[in-house]
């Protein structure tokens, strides 16, 4: 039996590790897990072969494509994607394959927001300025709660140990949440504020900030006088009331912020899925602008990754939202997908293009979406499903076919998706613990060969991906920016062919990356050789200044006021001139849960129920209820029985239930889950968006409360 512990001697994490990372063995140890492919034969689930059952799933997209067209099918990729070298670099085939404009992802139940801010500032989705935690003497921290999550969307190792390094230091943390989380209290200073309001309390540091603390900004940086202009009615005064935070307050905070030698703002997942995820995610950035903390060291910076694509200059075509719109809600598009929270409607509205047939990698969209128990309803009527996903989820109940990928310790790792996130810069490899059994085909085939099937090919997903990697490397030695440029294409192909699957895309992309060995050029530079060879990782350094290298807009400048936003101000003004009232409902995460899909693992849910709706004690004995107590939750498309957990850490008119709970459906198979199933939490969320990222409202949720009974 081995034990999994961290790894002193990684250059990255030093040995730092999550309760859930220790208990990778008992996942791959789980006899809930499968390890086979599972066919819907007359409503019951039945083993098949490997072949039989991608060709079957294969099979029945494609006749519901021939019989209603191509629009008929959907696909929903969920987060765990990110995590592994298949869903990071074989998704693209796939979702082509399929041939649908009806794209959904866990990104419109997350960050897409983030993604849409710096899309329209930067010219490009993926570069995000991240907080530089090691140097920085100011963090202020907006819905974010490390110390549970551990930080998302700036990936460090240990952030508990890192925000505890910055106040040694002498520097200063305020969070801000409308709870005093674990990181709150691990802060300087917690300041409660009204869930969905942050975007108006940004706006008024901000003015605050370009009133009492100017700066000149280079001409780098355009739009100043507009963004000035936009906010103009947003001061500490004026947001006050709406957001719950004195006027004082926040005086003091744009002050401190402004005068700081260092400083940087950084929000995530609790202020971008609210109905101003986009604007809060803008003026966060704006504020990191105006203070001159943007690319700047101790600010937000944009980390270089070992296998980004190099780029000589700046400049490119930018980032377009709403090249084509979705059928039912006519939601835009944005970065090749419509809203989660739309799919739905795509199921259930007859017509030319009604969904008809599904496939979810990795993800769970019957608990992690907005209207659950219309969503299952949907997933219900489909003609055709199929699951990849190594459990019997609340989703792949409702599955034709269910592909099962090896277990985690079976495969190689990479962080592909973080490696552009991290607080410095850092490669690290690490090779599968066990060997997978042959017969089962790796994820990246699983993907490969329904890629194929779709498309009718006679080609295996080894051949695939052959010609995926030649054409990938014929283009990387093209880009007169890398160190590879103009090498033999026969002698590199030969080279990195000594790999095949996700390793050989990864040699290509380190070695005609920024830091590559360019096939010979740059000898001491990476490979994926020397990342074997460097077990415990690569230190690339700490994070650099980097603009206007990386801007991918046409003028190769910050755009501080793009329109779109600027147009989406009012909205935000009208919200707050309505005025709080009634009680709203915001979710949370604890170390030992992840999303809907780690409750099957007795060391990580026993012990006490997590699954409270935390509330204040003056709100419960308003609503005379106690501790242990149950609180019918209600919105207008669910409600719920929750348990009460009093608690004087939420603000007074705030509730909160964790999500990615309620194990009881039927047909799912997760016999530890099941037997402490909780409540669903997503059953409550409307259909609510933010309408410049599609990104749905899951926190500031208004919600009645009643007595149970
Ligand atoms: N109310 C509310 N809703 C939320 C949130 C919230 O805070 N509040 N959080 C949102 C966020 S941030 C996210 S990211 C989404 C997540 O939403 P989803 O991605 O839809 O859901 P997960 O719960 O992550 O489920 C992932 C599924 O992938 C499977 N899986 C795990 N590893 C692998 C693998 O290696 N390969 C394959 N093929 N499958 C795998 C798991 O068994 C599980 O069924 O939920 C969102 N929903
Ligand atoms: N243990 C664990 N770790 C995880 C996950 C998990 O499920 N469990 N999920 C992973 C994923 S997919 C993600 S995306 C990340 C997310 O990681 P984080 O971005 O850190 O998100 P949360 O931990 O949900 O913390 C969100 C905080 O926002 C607060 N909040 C809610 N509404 C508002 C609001 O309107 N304004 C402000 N200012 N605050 C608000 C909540 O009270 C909460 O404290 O975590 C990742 N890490
Ligand atoms: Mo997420």
């Amino acid at each position: 039996m081995k034990v999994i512990r961290g790894d002193k001697e990684d250059v990255f994490s030093k040995g730092f590790i999550c309760p859930k990372g220790t208990t990778l063995g008992k996942l791959h140890e789980d006899p809930d897990r499968l390890s086979r492919p599972l066919i819907k034969r007359d409503g019951v689930f039945v083993e098949a072969e490997w072949d039989e059952a991608i060709a079957f799933a294969a099979a029945g997209l494609r006749d519901t494509s021939q019989k209603h067209g191509k629009n008929s099918l959907a696909a929903y990729v969920g987060n765990p994607n990110v995590h592994n070298l298949a869903g990071s670099l074989y998704l693209r085939p796939v979702l082509k394959a399929l041939g649908s404009p009806n794209v959904f992802s866990a990104s419109t139940v997350d960050q897409m927001p983030k993604h849409v801010s710096c899309g329209a500032m930067f010219g490009s989705p993926d570069f995000i300025p991240i907080p530089d935690l090691d140097r920085t003497a100011y963090l202020l921290m907006m819905g974010a709660d490390p110390h549970e999550s551990n930080g998302s969307l700036a990936t460090a190792p240990d952030w508990p140990g890192r925000m505890e390094n910055i106040r040694e230091r002498g520097g200063r943390i305020v969070t801000v949440d409308p709870r005093r989380s674990k990181s709150a209290k691990a802060s300087d200073e917690h300041v409660f504020i009204r869930p969905g309001t942050d975007a108006a309390w940004l706006a008024a540091v901000i003015t605050t900030v370009m009133t009492e603390f100017p700066i000149e900004l280079p001409d780098l940086f355009e739009g100043v006088a507009e963004v000035r202009e936009a906010l103009a009615g947003f001061t500490p005064d004026s947001v006050a009331e709406a957001t719950g935070i004195e006027a004082e307050t926040t005086r003091r905070i744009a002050a401190e912020f402004a005068q700081a030698p260092s400083a940087v703002a950084y929000g995530r997942m609790g202020m971008h899925t609210t109905e101003f995820g986009t604007l809060a995610s803008w003026l966060t950035d704006v504020l990191n602008v105006v203070t001159g903390n943007l690319d700047s060291p101790g600010g937000a910076m944009f980390p270089m990754a070992g296998i980004a694509t190099p780029k000589a200059g700046g400049g490119g075509r930018g980032f377009q939202v709403g090249r084509y719109a979705s059928r039912v809600g006519n939601h835009p598009e944005v970065r090749g997908e419509f809203p989660a929270a739309s799919l739905v409607e795509e199921i259930e509205t007859p017509g030319e293009g009604q969904v008809r047939g599904l496939l979810v990698i990795s993800g769970n969209p019957a608990r992690s979406i907005p209207e659950s128990e219309r969503v299952e309803r949907a997933l219900g009527q489909l003609e055709f499903v199929v699951v990849v996903d190594p459990y019997l989820s609340e989703t792949a109940a409702h599955a034709t076919v269910v592909l099962p990928p090896p277990s985690v310790l079976e495969r190689s790792h990479f962080d592909v998706a973080f490696t552009s996130l991290m607080i410095r810069n850092t490669v690290n490899y690490s090779s599968a613990t066990f060997d997978k059994p042959e017969s089962h085909p790796s994820e990246w085939e699983i993907l490969l060969g329904l890629s194929g099937a779709l498309q009718g090919l006679e080609a295996t997903p080894a051949q695939m991906d052959d010609a995926g990697a030649s054409a990938l490397l014929h283009k990387a030695l093209a880009n007169e920016a890398s160190p590879a440029f103009g090498a033999d294409e026969g002698t590199a192909w030969e080279a990195v062919s000594e790999y095949a699957g996700p390793e050989r895309i990864l040699d290509i992309r380190l070695r005609t990356g920024p830091y590559g060995d360019g096939f010979g050029a740059k000898p001491d530079g990476l490979s994926l050789a020397k990342l074997i060879e460097n077990p415990h990782g690569i230190d690339l350094g700490p994070l650099k200044s980097r603009i206007p290298n990386g801007l991918m807009n046409e003028s190769a400048s910050v755009q501080l006021a793009p329109q779109a936003f600027v147009n989406d101000v009012p909205r935000l003004s009208a919200h707050l001139a309505a005025g709080p009232s009634g009680y709203l409902l915001i979710g949370r995460r604890h170390l030992r849960s992840n999303n809907s899909w780690m409750h099957n693992i007795e060391v990580l849910v026993k012990g006490k129920n997590r699954c409270t709706l935390l509330i204040h004690p003056a709100d419960a004995a308003e609503l005379g209820v106690s501790e242990g107590g149950s609180l019918k939750v209600s919105t207008s498309v669910g409600s719920v029985l929750a348990p009460v957990e009093l608690s004087e850490d939420m603000m007074p008119g705030i509730v909160s239930l964790p999500h990615g709970w309620g194990h009881d459906a039927p047909g799912a198979r997760l016999t530890v889950a099941s037997s402490r199933p909780g409540v669903n939490s997503n059953i409550l969320s409307e259909p609510v968006l933010d309408p410049l990222s599609g990104n749905a409202r899951l926190n500031g949720i208004p919600v009645g409360l009643a007595l149970a009974g």
